[in-house]
């Protein structure tokens, strides 16, 4: 693309906001993906693209997370998986019901083969990002932990489809108070690239102490369209290397936070061959203290001024982590450095 051309219609198209109107009138546009509310319910809508996931906004209100393709939508279910797409995206997802943690790993095993399975039997190739909300994720010591038990049953499932870890799409996992489990999943029939933080070791090389299986996951997955390039960040916390910093202590872990994904951000830049990093676009941010907005939204704000963000009360999957935020960002399509498919 030259410089002097216009930017080019976006198609396939993403886009990704927030909202508080109710849910009926989002969901009435014909081009809506997807919509994901907060609050404390885990299940399924009524409409096979919306979603409750289970993590209430920290001030209480209902917020959606809406999710737009560039053209029209078809939706609908398929044994336990709602499903939606348009013009080479996919939505899908599914809810696991609540079990007791010795038998995590074979439901998470069995929920994740059935959606790995469906994306590819649809054609979609390339998993761009993976979001995981699970029950109690810290309850039970050591390795009979839920959150270990999960990382069990969805390596599981990879390795089952033929995944290697460099395959693995971003993702982020929390921990609600309700029953059941969801596990919602974006696809692209393009492919895609994953992308590695150059301060924290990859999750899928996590040496054992941190349970039996490492997570599954890339830091980062940037998907090309004809006319720019989004990048999904996966939940980031307060880690470096493979070690936990600031056990405790919510200012410090703010920092390595931020850090972590300005890191990030860059790499994906670097890694585009592009001038400048994607701009952070929306953000989430999930505390598992609610008393600590005040302090964790300040710093957010000084970071990312300006950037739509929502709140929400998560667990996150290491006890000591008090704060985990993930995002969506994107080139510029007049960039010349970002790689342009055709
Ligand atoms: C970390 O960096 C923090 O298991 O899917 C972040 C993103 C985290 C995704 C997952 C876990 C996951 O290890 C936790």
């Amino acid at each position: 693309m030259s410089l002097t051309e216009p930017a080019l219609q976006r198609c396939p198209a993403l886009e990704c906001g927030y909202s508080t109107r109710p849910a009926t009138e989002l969901l009435a546009r014909d081009d809506v993906l997807a919509l994901v509310s907060s609050g404390d319910a885990c299940r399924p809508g009524a409409d096979p693209r919306h979603y409750h996931c289970g993590l209430p906004t920290i001030e209480g209100e209902t917020v959606h997370e809406v999710w737009r393709a560039g053209g029209p939508v078809t939706a609908g279910r398929e044994g336990d998986i709602n499903w939606s797409c348009s013009e080479g995206i996919l939505f899908a997802a599914t809810w696991i019901d609540g079990c007791e943690p010795a038998r995590q790993e074979t439901a998470v095993h069995t929920a994740y083969r059935a959606l790995l399975e469906f994306v590819a039997r649809r054609r979609y190739r390339s998993i761009v990002r993976l979001w995981n909300y699970l029950p109690h994720i810290n309850q039970g010591e050591g390795d009979s932990e839920r959150y270990r038990r999960f990382c069990l049953g969805r390596q599981r499932a990879f390795t089952d489809l033929g995944y290697s870890p460099s395959a693995y799409p971003a993702a982020c996992a929390l921990g609600h108070h309700d029953g059941r489990s969801i596990i919602y999943v974006l696809a692209a029939q393009d492919p895609v690239t994953h992308v590695e933080n150059p301060l924290q070791q990859s999750a899928y090389h996590y040496p054992r102490k941190y349970g039996p299986a490492s997570p599954s996951f890339a830091r980062a997955t940037r998907v090309d369209w004809p006319g720019g390039s989004d990048v999904l960040v996966s939940g980031t916390a307060s880690i470096i290397g493979h070690e936990t910093r600031h056990a405790g202590n919510l200012h410090g872990q703010l920092q390595t936070t931020l850090d972590n994904l300005d890191a990030i951000l860059s790499r994906c830049g670097k890694q585009a061959g592009s001038r400048q990093p994607p701009r952070m676009s929306l953000l989430k941010v999930y505390l598992r203290h609610p008393e600590d907005l005040v302090e964790v939204r300040d710093a957010v704000q000084q970071r990312f001024p300006g950037v739509p963000a929502a709140y929400l009360r998560g667990d996150i999957c290491r006890r000591e982590l008090l704060v985990e935020i993930d995002g969506l960002a994107s080139f510029s399509a007049s960039d010349p450095g970002v790689a342009v498919a055709d």
